[in-house]
């Protein structure tokens, strides 16, 4: 008899939490998210899921409610994508960073040990691992060499995923997944920063933009499609690790100058250097080969840089228009 999916989403409030909440009702999953206490609801990313989904209360920092959640839930699959995924606050706050980030992960693989072994667990990981890149495209046997206690944090969440996988035979996997956007995604990273503005200034709403490195390189791809890799990766015989992207780099400058582009304007009139966005250690480039997922899970991107950039530029415009007619908050 099969056990009927149930899986529990830390970081269900976040971008990728909201897609793979989705996805995972879409397969038939009971899906239960972790949320923790804050003094007003920050559930805007889930609001169309709520009637579907079940919350709890929970944080990463604190090991008994993770040990009480997987009592009271029996999940058969756990999502840890809960972090402090933000690099510059990593530089600002580097332990709080670790406790999250790092040791958060290793909490939750210890309630796993302690309440249930054979419930299977997925770690974000993060193509921030790789850092100062010593070859091009990384993928699985790229060394790390993390430029952040961000990106220090995840080598340690990922090597604890393997080690508990290898100590304890637990079905324990971590995904390596380059950078994935969508209209979901907060507007502190660069790319929502981009379309966010580019809509306020189509609409009259702000004057410039300010940018740190215009030069950087990342592999952008669509949360929607990535969160697809986690739920495969969940679904093997064996556990493995896998480097998810769509294999395309580009400069910050040709995000910014496709998105200006998507509203008629000319970035050129509106972006402003400020250094202040400038990173004590920065990641110059980074670009990754996801053949292994292609040939073991069957997973490819579906969205492009091009559709990508179109998609975030034209959420922003409309949810900015119905702002500004009152609409919206
Ligand atoms: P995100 O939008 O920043 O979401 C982070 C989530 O973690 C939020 O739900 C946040 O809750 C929660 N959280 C933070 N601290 C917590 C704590 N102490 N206890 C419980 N929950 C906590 O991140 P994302 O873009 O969806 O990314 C999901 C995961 O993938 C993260 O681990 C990230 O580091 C990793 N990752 C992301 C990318 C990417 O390009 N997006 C690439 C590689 C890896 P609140 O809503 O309460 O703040
Ligand atoms: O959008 P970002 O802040 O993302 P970053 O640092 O690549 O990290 C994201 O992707 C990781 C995967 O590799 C995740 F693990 C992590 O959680 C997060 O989701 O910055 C992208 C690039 C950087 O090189 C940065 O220096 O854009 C450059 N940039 C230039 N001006 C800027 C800005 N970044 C931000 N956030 N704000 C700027 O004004």
């Amino acid at each position: 008899m099969t056990r009927s999916k149930r899986a529990l989403i830390t970081g269900i409030t976040g971008q990728d939490g909201a897609y793979l909440a989705e996805l995972l009702l879409e397969k038939g999953y009971e899906v239960h998210g972790m949320v923790r206490r804050s003094s007003s609801e920050r559930f805007e990313r889930i609001e169309p899921l709520l009637d579907r989904i079940q919350l709890h209360e929970g944080d990463l920092i604190d090991q008994l409610s993770l040990v009480r959640l997987l009592e009271k839930i029996k999940p058969t699959e756990v999502y840890n994508l809960a972090a402090q995924s933000f690099v510059p606050t990593s530089f600002s706050q580097p332990l709080l960073t670790g406790e999250v980030t790092a040791l958060g992960a290793t909490r939750m693989l210890e309630a796993i040990r302690v309440v249930d072994s054979q419930i299977r667990f997925y770690q974000a990981s993060s193509s921030e691992m790789f850092g100062k890149v010593p070859t091009e495209p990384q993928d699985e046997s790229t060394p790390f060499w993390p430029r952040s206690p961000y990106g220090v944090a995840k080598v340690y969440a990922h090597w604890i995923t393997v080690n508990y996988r290898e100590s304890y035979d637990i079905y324990a996997v971590s995904g390596i997944l380059f950078n994935h956007e969508s209209p979901l995604r907060g507007t502190a990273f660069v790319t929502r920063k981009i379309t966010d503005a580019v809509a306020r200034i189509k609409h009259g709403l702000l004057d410039k933009l300010r940018l740190g490195n215009l030069d950087a390189e990342r592999d952008w791809g669509f949360a929607g499609d990535f969160v697809e890799a986690m739920y495969l990766m969940m679904q093997q015989d064996s556990p493995r690790d896998y480097v998810i992207a769509t294999g395309q780099k580009h400069t910050v400058r040709q995000f910014v100058e496709l998105a200006f582009d998507r509203a008629g304007l000319d970035w050129e009139d509106y972006v402003e250097l400020d250094p202040a966005f400038l990173r004590p250690a920065e990641v110059n480039t980074l670009c990754g080969d996801a053949s292994k997922a292609k040939q073991e899970l069957g997973w490819k991107p579906k969205v492009n840089f091009q559709q990508l950039v179109n998609m975030m530029v034209d959420a922003d415009l409309h949810r900015v228009e119905r702002m500004k007619d009152g609409l919206l908050p």
